[in-house]
């Protein structure tokens, strides 16, 4: 039977139920607990024979008694649904060794032995796609966290550094392209249509970062010269007829590679650099060392399947991983609980490359975004941990906004408060120092320390306490003398009931309301629970631009008037600020609104505020169109919901709803005007097309929500004209909110144009599940049973169901509907990949914030998943914490 149609659910039967046991919790792993290796593994040879259905592997360890360890004989080599065929200790055979578990022990008497062991894959039935797994007919390997165990016996954590040296035979029809880390050091042709090749990293490196690639594959090929003069050649490798979408890719990885010699001095280490995209992938892309293995939609683009967001998503995907070479590989984690050293950084890293590639002030709105969006409401849940967590079941679940974008922002906040040279001096300290090594986020914390000179022995708060500290602020003038007075908490969080005042940076200015200007940007830095700041000079009280470029990652409670917050949505010389008063205006009139505390009179008060603050957005003629497009983007439904401590996710979706049509009819004729204007501009890549690209699908929203008639007409006009996939999509996706005629035309012409292409059709599957249409669950249903749709692939899974966990009409549909859908969804995925079955629990684990009678239903749902006996690792760890 087809592992993702066995029925999800035991079967209803007491007898049986009493007599099953109880479901096992998954053993719980403490950072404070780590203990260094007791065995070291300088060298490894892999030699594989490769096949789609059965892979034959051969490891050869060189073991060394680690002086640092604990003297055992034991050598513990980590497995995970794997058995040994053969196990021979210095060429000779042994039979004493033993299993625990999953793990294979062998006893050794010295200080030094070669260890060989024998297994056996099947990469067809990995559907799991960890460890070596078959996808489109091509074989590759996925080893961070713990897949290497998946593929051979090893010590498969991050501290035992080898160097691989990797042998693969296999047939040569089938697999013409043969890959693997560092450089291919022969290649050769045997027997019966086979050809072999043999490579050789001589970067140690720990096991999560092997790789090999085995299939039917063509190249992009370019080359970069580094500062230091090396020749490196480039490949990035697709399936035949994919080559002419990997353009932007290579463009991409060479303007990484030159970027990171500049920002941080860092040149690249060997004389290849693989990248290969595969269409099965459970994340966006792994940095092994010199072979990249990326989904595909992270390498291809072009205008006409590749929409603006996504060639902006590739360039920052390639940009994370390349970066990864030394924020991660050179310099690698000691353990899991310090994930966030390498993950935090190189997305600050990544964040820094796309600023500068492009607009700014853009991207620091857009990764704001994602950080309210994604992880405040993690941070505030059951799920909340600090950015180096203290325990976890199992790993993959600790790949998380908090762990990645919030530790970034820990980052960014040292850099903010060293300035750029000198933090620059810091990573200098910190890449030198531990260059080869397995390091801590403690070791990067005394690098910047010392090599920045700040003291950060407060700071290191942000390590170790989860929760995103709540600021309050008030300023009070009196005479000429101005006080601001600013108090945080930084709230309870799962095993963390009492927290400690952080430090806090903050990037201010006061304005002048007489003049409009202020005197100058200050910093200040909030270390204690209150703490007050005065300044001098100021007739009338200033308005207060605070937290500029979101230089702390809090949230904010400032009441203020409209009028304060319009004046610097209209001239704030922060674009970061303007974006975030923008914001605050309409944030404070939709939470008074579901609040109930929205009387007619302030109702039109601050629809007026709104109003005009967007009229002057739409008019603004010094405002380039990006930004434009940025300020004209209403709150997240999740960030509503993260403002309430109960909330209704009915009435805030009615609010906002209401809102949009308010203004879209409001500003009709300026959004109309502004959606004309757009369209005639021609396709361009440059800043001025993409920005008009942009606000063409905001206004066409916003003109739709005012006149779905309109609305309709012009989203048919704009898909038809569309020589873009920007254009399409963005008319496509207001088409599937509508429920008008031109709907069912547009969604059939899109899926018939692009058939067969998987990516887009991805959108198809998502647009639709995204939709705010009324019958959007009966639609969610049907594209579950559609052809196209498939349990095995996590980016088909992804776009039909985490669209309909993300769209508060579906998921939060009255009658718990969108609740059971992502419950059985992850009843079923579960035993199909597991990793990816977890990434849709913590949307049902909000339940607690959420109003009683939906709030039930979730957490029945939850319950439901929790009665299933063989959950697997992952799925039990965030349901019983999700309960808990
Ligand atoms: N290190 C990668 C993320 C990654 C983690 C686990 C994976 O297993 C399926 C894959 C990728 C990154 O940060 O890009
Ligand atoms: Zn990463």
């Amino acid at each position: 039977m087809d592992i993702a149609s066995r029925p999800a659910e035991p079967v209803e039967n007491t007898q049986i139920a009493d007599a099953a046991p109880p479901p096992q919790a998954p053993p719980v792993i403490h950072r404070e607990d780590y203990l260094p290796p007791a065995w070291l593994i300088p060298q490894v040879l892999l030699d594989f024979r490769l096949g789609v259905d059965a892979t034959h592997v051969v490891s050869t360890l060189s073991v060394t008694r680690n002086p640092e360890g604990n003297g055992t004989s034991t050598l513990r080599l980590n497995g995970d649904q794997i058995a040994p065929l053969a196990v021979r200790v210095d060429g000779r055979e042994v039979n004493d060794w033993r299993l625990d578990g999953p793990d294979l022990l062998v006893e050794l008497t010295g200080e030094a032995h070669s260890v060989e062991v024998e297994t056996a894959v099947n990469p067809a039935a990995n559907s799991q796609l960890m460890g070596l797994y078959a996808s489109n007919g091509m074989l590759c390997t996925q080893c961070e966290a713990e897949g290497f165990r998946r593929i051979t016996f090893f010590p498969d954590r991050p501290d035992v550094l080898s160097t691989y040296s990797v042998k693969m035979r296999g047939d040569k029809a089938q697999f013409p392209v043969l890959l693997a880390n560092g450089n291919c050091t022969a290649t050769g042709e045997g027997e019966d249509g086979t050809h072999w090749a043999e490579w050789h990293d001589p970067w140690p490196k720990p096991s999560y970062l092997f790789a090999l690639v085995a299939g039917d594959l063509v190249a992009n090929h370019d080359t970069f010269t580094t500062m230091g003069g090396r020749k490196v050649d480039l490949n990035i490798w697709v399936r035949p007829g994919d080559e002419d979408r990997t353009q932007h890719a290579m463009d991409s990885l060479i303007n990484s590679m030159k970027w990171d010699e500049e920002a941080f001095g860092r040149e690249y280490d060997l004389d290849l650099f693989n990248i290969v995209a595969v269409s099965d992938f459970n994340m966006g892309a792994m940095e092994n060392k010199g072979l990249n293995v990326f989904n595909t939609r992270y390498v291809l683009a072009d205008p006409e399947t590749a929409t603006d967001a996504d060639y902006d998503a590739v360039e920052g995907v390639i940009g994370h991983e390349y970066f990864h070479n030394w924020s991660g590989n050179r310099v690698t984690c000691r353990d899991w609980f310090q994930l966030s050293l390498k993950e935090g950084f190189t997305v600050l890293r990544d964040q820094m490359f796309s600023a500068d590639m492009g607009s700014a002030a853009v991207k620091r709105i857009e990764d704001v975004r994602v950080l309210r969006i994604a992880q405040f409401p993690e941070d505030s849940g059951p799920l909340a941990h600090p950015i180096r967590p203290d325990s976890y079941q199992e790993i993959s679940n600790f790949y998380t906004a908090t762990v990645y974008n919030k530790g970034a922002e820990v980052i960014r906040m040292m850099r903010t408060m060293a300035g750029p040279e000198r933090f620059r001096a810091g990573t200098d300290l910190y890449f030198a120092r531990h260059d080869g090594e397995a390091a801590t986020c403690e070791d990067f914390v005394k690098a910047i320390e010392d090599g920045a000179g700040l003291d950060l022995t407060q700071f290191r708060l942000w390590y170790s306490q989860a929760g995103t500290p709540q600021l309050t602020v008030e300023l009070d003038h009196d005479g000429a003398r101005t006080t601001l007075t600013l108090t945080q908490a930084v709230p309870a969080t799962p095993g963390q009931p009492e927290k400690q005042p952080v430090p806090i940076p903050l990037r201010i200015a006061l304005y002048d309301r007489d003049t409009g200007a202020h005197s100058g940007e200050q910093l200040v830095v909030l270390d204690k629970d209150t703490g007050s700041f005065t300044f001098d000079g100021f007739a009338k009280p200033p308005v207060l631009s605070i937290n500029r470029g979101f230089s702390a990652p809090v949230a904010i409670d400032f009441a203020r008037a409209n009028e304060d917050l319009v004046f610097l949505a209209a001239h704030d010389d922060d674009p970061f600020a303007r974006y975030e008063a923008m914001q605050g205006l309409v944030v404070q009139y939709l939470v008074a609104g579901v609040s109930g505390r929205l009387d007619d009179a302030a109702r039109t008060e601050g629809r007026a505020a709104i109003g005009a603050a967007f009229a002057a957005v739409i008019d603004d003629p010094e405002l380039d169109d990006l930004m434009r497009g940025e300020l004209m983007i209403l709150p997240a439904e999740t960030y509503l919901a993260e403002q309430l401590l109960v909330a209704d996710p009915g009435a805030i979706h009615a609010e906002r709803e209401a809102l949009k049509a308010w203004l879209g009819s409001e500003c009709g004729e300026g959004l109309k005007a502004l959606h004309d204007r757009a369209a005639a501009v021609p396709y361009g890549r440059d800043a001025a097309a993409r920005g008009a690209r942009k606000i063409k699908t905001q206004a066409l929203t916003l003109i739709a929500a005012g006149d779905p008639a309109e609305g309709a007409r012009r989203a048919l006009a704009q898909y038809r004209a569309a020589d873009t996939m920007t254009d399409r999509q963005g008319a496509l996706m207001v088409l599937a909110s509508l429920d008008a005629p031109e709907r069912a035309e547009a969604l059939a012409d899109f899926h018939q144009r692009y058939t067969g292409n998987a990516l887009v059709i991805d959108k198809w599957f998502s647009l639709q599940g995204s939709a705010f249409h009324p019958e959007v669950l009966e639609h969610i249903k049907a594209l579950a049973g559609h052809g196209d749709f498939t349990m095995t692939n996590p980016n088909r899974v992804r776009a039909l169901y985490m669209a309909a966990a993300s769209n508060p009409v579906a998921f939060h549909d009255e009658g718990g509907e969108g609740y059971r859908m992502i419950g059985e969804l992850i009843r079923k995925l579960d035993p199909v990949n597991p990793q990816t079955a977890a990434r849709f629990v913590p949307v049902l684990g909000r339940w607690r914030r959420i109003e009683p009678v939906r709030a039930a239903l979730m957490r029945a749902e939850l319950e439901r998943i929790a009665a299933v006996p063989t959950l697997s690792r992952d799925v039990r760890e965030q349901v019983t914490k999700s309960l808990g």
